[in-house]
């Protein structure tokens, strides 16, 4: 049983093991301390969700031990302190989540079978006693997942918020719009969902080969009341939905049904059955403005969101330079370029969500780079950015002043390859290995960076986009395991994949003190286990959640790629990759 708590991830910051077990069932007792009523009841819930075993409770003679919930303001929000003896437990939170976060490790603590939905016939549940002090490095841990290339049903977002809960991840990037879909009911502009939500065909071949489509209508979006639901579900989780709206560019599924807002005079628009870079943007003039400020109004209406995406992102602005009103508002605005104009309308989008709704905007680096240096085309200060053409432009924004999530290709793009493989499924490229994510150490990156700087990178997540995945099973595979490395690199700042001495909370010390106050520093910590055999352990969790990750050493048969137009490509390697991203967020004023 010892051994569960050499399987924990992530992996805390001290783990002190100690003799002896607590046999914990539904007679444990959770008691709250002073003013600890919500974090008590946030354990109270995690539990009550649990599979007990049937009979393991008073007809056995279980011990009638506690589990007593204390807060302790001088430890962070998201920090906690978890000692199971013989006789209860205790859990010292800095706040809710903190409880929520102890209650997670304890969780893992438990036989895996913890991990089913219902209860299966086995022996009462014992703890292991230890001594554990935990706190994350970094405040932004998330997931993103594209609905829009593809739709996933509202269940399938539920679990996979359980997930990002399970392992301490408390961000969900939900991508709601693209050129092939627009995901969000509107009782203001109906034609969004009514024609922006589907597409009739779907391409199946990889983007480098010759088009095969798969003629099967494709679709779906959620209700507002959907995704109030899907927002509090997560909250509940201690997860932050950030819904992405994505503009300028991006924008096919909305030109779809509302063209007007196009940059193209009577240009025509299609819900796009094909991937890739499209020159069909919207219009940055005061019209456009005013729809994203109804648009943003009904959405922020259902999800009281405190950070909002608006992309940025793979913007063609030659339908703006080609459009003389476009080019007459530029002059009048004193920009010297449409990058300017972009990285303008950007600032205009963030200052309305501000203002209106107390949101502060996040963008895709293109976002950054369009406007950096040019007084008139700066972002608003406090616009979060997302950097993921690698970490030499994340620095650049980091200095400039704003907020940076680390969201590098390599690692953190999971709709690549997990590895060099041809029975691997039809992907973009890659490989991004589950090594290349138990070496990431988003942290360590920033200590290079100046102090200011190095404050600056406030966390890093995961990306799923969608092209290539069609069903919530191709999900699965793609986000696990790596998805469980990748949180243990937000929750540490530090590799997975560290050696013990490196990753003692004393060796971490620089990389996190700029990120977060440090829980109370343990007297000794022990060497961490290696990942990769705790991870081995994990998997036997995800096993008992029915989740399809994918297997160490490669796909089972039914999770390849198979023959025909979906077979396996090399696809886009990532050494070219790579360069190409490191090449073009070098050239300043380059979107
Ligand atoms: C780039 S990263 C995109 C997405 C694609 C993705 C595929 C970013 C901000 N834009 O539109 O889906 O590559 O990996």
């Amino acid at each position: 049983m010892t051994d569960r708590l050499a399987a924990l991830l992530p992996y805390p910051k001290s783990v002190r093991p100690q003799p002896g077990s607590f046999e914990i069932s539904t007679e444990t007792s959770i008691t709250a301390g002073p003013g600890a009523q919500r974090a008590a009841a946030a354990v109270r819930r995690v539990l009550a969700a649990l599979p007990w075993p049937a009979g393991t409770g008073r007809e056995r003679g279980a011990a009638a031990g506690g589990i007593a919930v204390d807060i302790d303001e001088r430890l962070p929000d998201e920090g906690y302190q978890l000692r199971i003896s013989p006789v209860g437990a205790r859990i010292t939170a800095g706040g809710e989540a903190g409880a929520f976060y102890a209650t997670q490790t304890l969780r893992q603590l438990l036989p895996d079978e913890a991990w089913r939905a219902a209860p299966v016939p086995g022996p009462a549940w014992q703890l292991p006693c230890a001594e554990i002090d935990d706190a994350p490095a970094l405040s932004w841990r998330g997931g993103h997942l594209d609905v829009a290339r593809h739709f996933f049903p509202k269940p399938v977002l539920l679990s996979f918020i359980d997930m990002l809960a399970a392992h301490k991840l408390n961000r969900f990037h939900l991508h709601l719009t693209d050129d092939q879909g627009w995901r969000i009911e509107s009782q203001r502009y109906p034609a969004l969902h009514e024609i922006g939500s589907h597409r009739p065909r779907s391409r199946i071949s990889h983007s480098a080969d010759p088009a095969v489509y798969e003629e099967i209508p494709h679709g779906g979006y959620y209700t507002l009341a959907d995704l109030a639901e899907i927002s509090a579900y997560a909250a509940a989780r201690m997860v932050t939905v950030v819904p992405e709206i994505e503009v300028p560019g991006h924008a096919s599924a909305l030109l779809a049904a509302l063209p007007y807002l196009g940059s193209v005079p009577g240009g025509r628009y299609e819900v796009s059955p094909d991937w890739g870079i499209f020159p069909q943007i919207m219009s940055p003039l005061p019209e456009a403005l005013g729809f994203l400020g109804e648009i943003f109004g009904e959405l922020l209406s259902a999800v009281p969101a405190p950070f909002v995406h608006i992309g940025g992102d793979e913007c063609v602005l030659d339908s703006w330079r080609d459009n003389p009103a476009i080019e007459a508002c530029r002059r009048e605005l004193g920009l010297g370029s449409a990058d300017e104009l972009h990285a303008r309308f950007l600032r205009q989008v963030a200052d309305m969500l501000a203002g209106r709704f107390g949101a502060r905007a996040v963008v895709w680096d293109e976002g950054f780079a369009s406007g950096a240096g040019t007084p008139a085309g700066a972002l608003r200060p406090d616009t979060i950015v997302m950097a993921w053409r690698g970490m030499d432009i994340a620095r650049r924004a980091a200095e400039a002043g704003h907020d940076v999530i680390a969201t590098p290709v390599v690692p953190t793009y999971f709709d690549y390859y997990q590895a060099d493989d041809a029975r691997e499924p039809l992907a973009l490229g890659g490989p991004v290995t589950v090594q290349d994510v138990a070496a990431f150490a988003p942290g360590a990156a920033a200590v290079s960076w100046p102090g200011h700087a190095a404050r600056r990178l406030i966390g890093t997540q995961f990306q799923l986009w969608t092209e290539y995945i069609r069903d919530s099973r191709a999900l699965e595979y793609m986000a696990f395991p790596r998805a469980c490395v990748l949180a243990e690199a937000a929750w540490s700042g530090q590799p997975a994949q560290a050696t013990p001495a490196a990753a003692t909370p004393a060796a971490a010390a620089p990389a996190q003190a700029a990120c977060a106050p440090a829980v109370a520093a343990p007297v000794q910590a022990a060497a961490v286990p290696d990942w990769h055999g705790r991870l081995t352990a994990h998997l036997r969790r995800l096993d008992a959640a029915g989740v399809e990750y994918r297997p160490l050493d490669g796909p089972r048969p039914w999770q390849q790629g198979g023959s025909g137009p979906r077979r396996h490509r090399a696809g886009h390697r990532i050494a070219a990759i790579a360069a190409h991203l490191d090449e073009i967020a070098r050239q300043p004023g380059v979107p």
